[in-house]
């Protein structure tokens, strides 16, 4: 079929030409809504009208970025990489993905299972709610993703086409390259330029080169190196959840990249969120819910991936056998520090390209108050200054907290 915008109108017909979506809604009459609040696509709720319970949510990529515009072209093979990701990461953990209807790379859309009684985790935590689950759950998706498509698991020819699969997601890894590594930290048009100009703040994170030279090391590391399948989207607003379930979406950036990358990605939008709390609402108790959540995903994250690699003989990496148990548990103990140090320094670029670079995020960029705004600003820049200077000597899950707590 070749490709056409799907919109509001247009949509319902067109998926009534799609025989599981028909088995699904039977002959009920439908109804679409357009309710995407994303960067890049368009996503629409389609329901019975009959019966409401009855829903399903189509996702379509369209050829340009929609939070610019129509002039800023964007392949719409990003959903191409999307589809395969939701589908791989739905052989490795399954409760945590939704269940897919109906996928065409033609159309560059996806329909699955609409999330009804969940939210998105950046709402959730912005309005002071708690999620028993979630640092449970949340290291389970990333132990499990993160160590099932790497070499430590993966065979040699079973690694190499995943990356045959996944890592001509080009334009999606331009993106992050450009907007997560490079342009927030120079003057640049696609900037908040209203907010940069006559900011001394600004001036000084622009002439930082200290902190500079780190972000290439760091962006150096995100072009290179091919250890796992990542998300690489995973901020809050990719996480959708009630007290009882989580499910991870929209993985389109999804590429053979660095184990750090999806957890620096949380982090950092788990910190944002505590900046939120300590600059607008003042509530302590989030505060050191986020805190919480912070240590309880790093830690779980490091003891499942350790008990998946130590019930793991072989792989391309490891052949049974080859060293001694003291030696395996020494390589892996620095292997395992070596994610944490990069995941902050992931997570400092990732909090700093969110103060005046394109697409910022609701709780800094949202503030109304001018003067508060700019208090959470301060923030996180200094916050994410102290995670990229320092990342390389981190030692301990406290440490990192500490550097949090003490900032302000
Ligand atoms: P984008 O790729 O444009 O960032 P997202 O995949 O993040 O788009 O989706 C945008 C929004 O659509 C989400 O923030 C969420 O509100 C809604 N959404 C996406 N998928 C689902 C789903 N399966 N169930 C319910 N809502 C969804
Ligand atoms: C202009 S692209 C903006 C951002 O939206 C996505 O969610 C990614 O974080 C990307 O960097
Ligand atoms: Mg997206």
């Amino acid at each position: 079929m070749e490709y056409k915008e799907l919109d509001v109108n247009s949509v319902v017909p067109y998926l009534k030409g799609v025989e599981k979506i028909m088995n699904y809604f039977g002959s009920d009459e439908l109804e679409a809504k357009e309710i995407g609040d994303g960067n890049l696509n368009y996503v629409y709720l389609l329901s019975s009208v009959s019966d409401s319970k009855k829903a399903l949510i189509a996702k379509q990529a369209v050829p340009y970025l929609r939070c610019v515009g129509e002039e800023f072209a964007l392949g719409r093979e990003r959903m191409t990489y999307e589809i395969r990701a939701l589908t791989k990461f739905k052989e490795i953990v399954p409760e945590f993905v939704p269940e897919l209807y109906h996928v065409s790379e033609d159309m560059s859309i996806v329909v699955m299972q609409y999330l009804d009684s969940h939210i998105i985790l950046r709402n959730g935590l912005t309005t002071k709610q708690k999620y028993p689950n979630l640092s449970e759950h949340i290291s389970t998706y990333l132990a499990s993703t993160l160590f099932k498509t790497s070499s430590l698991y993966l065979d040699s020819s079973q690694k190499r086409q995943l990356i045959d699969e996944f890592n001509s997601n080009t334009e999606l890894c331009k993106l992050t390259e450009d907007f997560v590594f490079t342009s927030a930290f120079m003057e640049d048009e696609t900037n908040d330029n209203e907010n940069v100009k006559n900011n001394p703040h600004a001036k000084k994170l622009f002439a930082d080169m200290e902190f500079k030279e780190k972000v290439l090391g760091l962006k150096y590391k995100f072009m290179t190196n091919s250890d796992a399948l990542i998300h690489g989207d995973l901020h809050t607003g990719s996480i959708m959840l009630n007290s009882d379930e989580t499910y991870v979406i929209d993985p389109e950036f999804a590429f053979v990249g660095p184990f750090g990358f999806d957890i620096g990605a949380l982090i950092a939008n788990l910190v944002n969120n505590y900046i939120h709390h300590t600059v607008v609402t003042k509530e302590v108790n989030s505060m050191n819910y986020i805190l919480q959540t912070i240590k309880e995903v790093l830690e779980l994250f490091e003891e499942k991936f350790l008990k998946l690699w130590n019930e793991q003989k072989d792989s391309a990496l490891f052949r049974d056998g080859f060293v001694d148990e003291d030696t395996a548990r020494a390589f892996k103990s620095k292997f395992l520090k070596q994610i944490l140090q990069d995941s902050i320094g992931y997570a400092g670029c990732k909090m700093a390209r969110r103060v005046f670079g394109v697409a910022g995020v609701a709780e800094i960029r949202g503030i109304e108050d001018k003067a508060l705004r700019r208090d959470a600003e301060v923030l996180a820049l200094e916050i994410s200054r102290e995670f990229v200077m320092k990342y390389e000597n981190i030692n301990t899950i406290d440490e990192i907290l500490e550097i949090i707590k003490s900032a302000g």
